[in-house]
């Protein structure tokens, strides 16, 4: 919404605003959105990863949905998930001593055999828990892959780090207008649920932390693709 009308009215002119309801409650907080491009030819793989440990919250009623712009396949560097693992722990995603963003593939805790694939035509969705294992493999077909994100929280869920990108304002009153204006929909709540949650800080950073890309990148992540 802070940037573009298009992307909102996607949610809120489809089914999804219902589906979001259904998963988080009443009140529910648009984070943020991103497209993750992949291009023909070897677009980046993402390394696996659980997008809590980006930014934890108070309470993890926080998920992803993934829209496909394009067709997916196996070829185009899918989405891949490993079901029920968010009720299980949250991996390390540090490597020498810098929040790297991915888990080690070698990890103990990790079972690739387990991954399922998220294929779909254009305009299939694809949700994942914050704590959920994913990642996807670099894009060797002669298509795009275009997946747009929305990142999204029960409003109870307050971040405790790595927010910045949708809590830019240190100004209240900016603050608040914009969590107003982040709500898909119900309101803002300004008292957050703590759950007894696994939290580490993502902290220190990677020497580029712009993206998940750059994070895994410059941070040494180990590839698993
Ligand atoms: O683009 C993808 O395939 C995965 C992206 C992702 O997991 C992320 O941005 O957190």
């Amino acid at each position: 919404m802070q940037h573009s009308q298009f992307f909102w009215d996607i949610i809120k002119e489809s089914k999804i605003e219902e589906i979001l309801r259904d998963l988080l409650g009443d009140n529910v907080s648009l984070k943020t959105s991103k497209l993750n491009t992949k291009a023909p030819g070897g677009g980046a793989a993402v390394e696996w990863h659980q997008d809590w440990a980006f930014y934890p919250h108070t309470n993890d009623n926080v998920l992803a949905l993934g829209l496909m712009l394009n067709d997916v396949d196996i070829d185009n560097g899918p989405l891949m998930v490993i079901p029920k693992s968010h009720k299980g722990p949250v991996l390390s995603h540090f490597n020498n001593g810098v929040f790297c963003g991915a888990i080690d593939p070698d990890d103990s805790d990790f079972d690739m055999s387990k991954a399922v694939t998220l294929t779909g035509k254009a305009r299939s969705m694809t949700i994942h828990h914050a704590r959920t294992l994913h990642g996807s493999s670099p894009n060797n077909s002669n298509r795009d892959r275009l997946v747009l994100f929305y990142e999204c929280n029960s409003a109870d869920a307050w971040p405790l780090v790595g927010a910045g990108a949708y809590m830019k304002s240190t100004n209240p009153v900016q603050l608040c207008n914009q969590l107003e204006n982040q709500m898909v929909c119900g309101k803002v709540s300004y008292q957050p649920r703590m759950e007894k949650v696994p939290v580490i800080i993502p902290l220190p950073p990677a020497p580029d932390y712009g993206s998940i890309f750059t994070s895994q990148k410059t941070g040494g992540a180990k590839s698993a693709f």
